[in-house]
């Protein structure tokens, strides 16, 4: 369980670092199935060039996430719908350490939503691209906020490699349409965001290391400058009274109650 004043940071902030929390043994056999799915490109995965080229239109409505039109030869960011991949995602996503956190977070019983951030994130060695600054949520379609991401570092992530960087307190920030681009990413060159950006912070993680965030925190992250593969693991919980608009996207995957 999380202390008052950890809940209180979480509230406050929009995130929460847990370190050292899961089982190195587990991080390392998550990588090593990782790395045989993203070896053959087991679909449905996400390329680089599918996210940087996808219209807002299209990442908040696709519902067939494989990536067949694209070439042979792009680069891997994320293979999708983990939970169904390999019974140790399934195991990592359902354990029982982190359900009462969760819990405490959400207020609320835990469901699990595989239509977003069901995923092994990739930053691969020079040819990956940074991620501009956005909130998870703009294309996601619930009933309310209430939805967190719990990313687990299989490894290190620093600067370097393109850990994930927070702007504390955003997700309680009303965010004006002149404030976004076209595709809701913050407009780093709009004057009125620079005091906004200054507030950003970031900090190393180490393998077993996980972050919790709100699904409406801004946050961005490098590409990764190394020459080694960064490989992180995200899920997106909800809490149970929060629930999936109809037609959409986010209502077109199962949910998981974790009871
Ligand atoms: O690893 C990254 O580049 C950031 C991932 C991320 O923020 C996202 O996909 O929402």
């Amino acid at each position: 369980m999380l202390t008052k004043e950890q809940l209180e940071t979480f509230h406050r902030d929009g995130f929460i670092i847990l370190r050292a929390f899961a089982d190195f043994i587990m991080c390392d056999a998550i990588v090593e199935i990782a790395k045989i799915h993203l070896k053959y490109r087991i679909e449905p995965i996400e390329t680089e060039e599918g996210y940087e080229s996808h219209s807002q239109s299209y990442r908040t409505d696709v519902v067939d996430y494989r990536s067949h039109d694209e070439e042979e030869n792009q680069i891997v960011r994320r293979l999708r719908q983990v939970y169904e991949r390999d019974i140790l995602f399934r195991q990592w996503i359902e354990n029982e350490k982190i359900r009462p956190i969760l819990k405490q977070i959400l207020d609320d019983e835990v469901v699990i939503v595989t239509a977003h951030h069901n995923s092994i994130m990739t930053k691969m060695p020079q040819r990956s691209t940074q991620t501009r600054w956005h909130q998870d949520r703009r294309y996601w379609r619930y009933s309310d906020n209430n939805l967190v991401s719990v990313w687990l570092a299989l490894d290190d992530e620093y600067s370097q490699n393109g850990v994930l960087e927070f702007i504390p307190q955003s997700h309680k920030m009303v965010f004006a349409p002149e404030q976004l681009d076209e595709k809701s990413y913050l407009k780093e060159e709009y004057l009125p965001n620079k005091s906004i950006i200054d507030k950003k912070c970031s900090f190393e993680l180490h393998k077993g290391d996980v972050v919790i965030f709100h699904s409406l925190l801004m946050h961005r992250a490098n590409r990764n400058e190394t020459d080694r593969p960064k490989i992180s693991f995200v899920y997106t919980v909800k809490g149970s009274k929060t629930y999936a608009l109809e037609n959409s996207r986010s209502a077109s995957y199962p949910e998981i109650w974790l009871r």
